[in-house]
């Protein structure tokens, strides 16, 4: 299963394309607009939610509710599009009142015009922007589908907004109802006012946060991915999935980073043997994920994204034009986005996770996967647990 999006911010439309999708998985429209809603609701979010009201559009792959097993396609319209038709229009000149000249630290506007030779950054942050993640959000409902068919189920939560953490959570103390409640995706509602009210402030600031995320992976069987070679590495997956979403800059499994500065007795966790389960581990340190394949325990990952790059109170660059020293370009952006990479976060490793099963266990039928799933617990439940 592999996907593409297209589809420029301020552009008519976005669009997602699925290849390699099983034929017989079923699909809603909710499906779709469940999770687009779910991306566009957070607290720090600017005025730009307001305006967008994403729904998809699913115009090729899905008949009567069911995949057949050619590429999925849909579009996702960008209502802001019509104040925008002059700047961002495909043919004849396009209007310039908004071109951007003065790059912004921490964003992709200065070497993606040096890259690409773009005289106004427009060109590159219009595609640079997080808008596109809309898209990728959509795909990630088909892959959910597929996920919900074989019995695993992905979610996520927020774990800190700038200096506010709850700290490590396990996926038991964290009641997934609440998480969807709550405008910053945080289930305790005490360290979630703490979270709104350092948005408030970075907003009268001028300034913007970041955060970290959580996703949670719950029902999938050992042995997806692969150790045998580099590029089967389910952990190296995951990492480059999650790490595509704009803004991320780390993203660990488990217990990550934490582990360097344990002994090994702490971090790994001992095989025990549960009476009509199999095999199962006394704790979960690992994350789901031994030797770059899953071990049948929750798969968490964890991922930390740096504050937008957009400030109302701008930090100092250089004209593109001129080379004369000015303040960085603002335009109307979120304070905070952490809720919505969230929700990001979870279609990129539902996307991985699908494919992790389609090549396992086979990518033209379900029913195909269901019959080799079924084999394969029969299996390692005879010979290995
Ligand atoms: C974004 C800037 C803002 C965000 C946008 C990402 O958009 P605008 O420039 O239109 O105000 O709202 O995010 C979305 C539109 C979205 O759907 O998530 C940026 O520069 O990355």
């Amino acid at each position: 299963m592999d996907h593409h999006t297209a589809g420029e911010s301020h552009g008519r439309e976005l669009v997602a394309i699925v290849s390699g999708v099983p034929a017989g998985v079923r699909l809603t429209q909710e499906d779709f607009d469940r999770d687009l809603a779910r991306r566009q609701v957070g607290y720090g979010r600017g005025g730009r939610m307001a305006i967008e009201a994403d729904t998809a559009l699913v115009i090729a792959g899905v008949r009567g509710g069911v995949t057949t097993g050619a590429p999925v396609c849909c579009t996702i319209a960008n209502r802001d599009w019509e104040n925008w038709s002059d700047v961002m229009c495909a043919f004849g000149t396009p209007a310039t009142g908004r071109a951007v000249t003065a790059p912004r630290p921490g964003h992709a506007d200065l070497a993606g015009c040096q890259k690409t030779g773009a005289t106004d950054a427009r060109d590159v942050l219009e595609r640079a922007s997080a808008r596109e993640t809309a898209a990728r959000v959509a795909a990630g409902a088909v892959a959910k589908s597929l996920l919900n068919a074989v019995g695993v189920s992905v979610r996520s939560w927020v774990e800190r907004i700038g200096p506010v953490t709850t700290g490590p959570l396990s996926p038991a103390q964290v009641d997934a109802d609440d998480v969807e409640a709550s405008d910053v995706r945080c289930s305790d509602e005490e360290v979630a006012a703490q979270m709104r009210a350092a948005i408030d402030g970075a907003r009268e600031a001028g300034e913007s946060l970041g955060g970290v995320i959580v996703v949670a992976v719950e029902g999938a069987v050992p042995g997806l991915g692969g150790y045998a070679s580099a590029g089967d590495r389910l952990d190296a997956r995951l990492a480059a999935a999650v790490m595509s979403i704009p803004a991320i800059k780390s993203v660990e499994i488990g217990d990550g980073a934490a582990s360097a500065a344990l002994p090994g007795s702490k971090v790994h966790d001992p095989i025990v043997w549960a009476e009509g389960v199999g095999f199962a581990r006394a704790s979960n340190h690992a994350g789901g994920i031994e030797g770059g394949m899953t071990n049948g325990e929750i798969v968490l990952v964890r991922a930390a994204m740096k504050p937008i790059p957009t400030l109302m109170v701008p930090l100092r660059t250089v004209d593109m034009e001129t080379h004369a020293a000015i303040d960085a370009s603002r335009e109307r952006s979120d304070v905070c986005a952490v809720p919505a990479a969230a929700v990001v976060a979870e279609a990129e490793v539902a996307l991985v996770l699908a494919d992790a099963y389609c090549r396992k266990f086979g990518a033209d039928s379900l029913g195909d996967i269901l019959e080799a799933l079924s084999a394969y617990r029969r299996r390692i439940a005879r010979e290995v647990g």
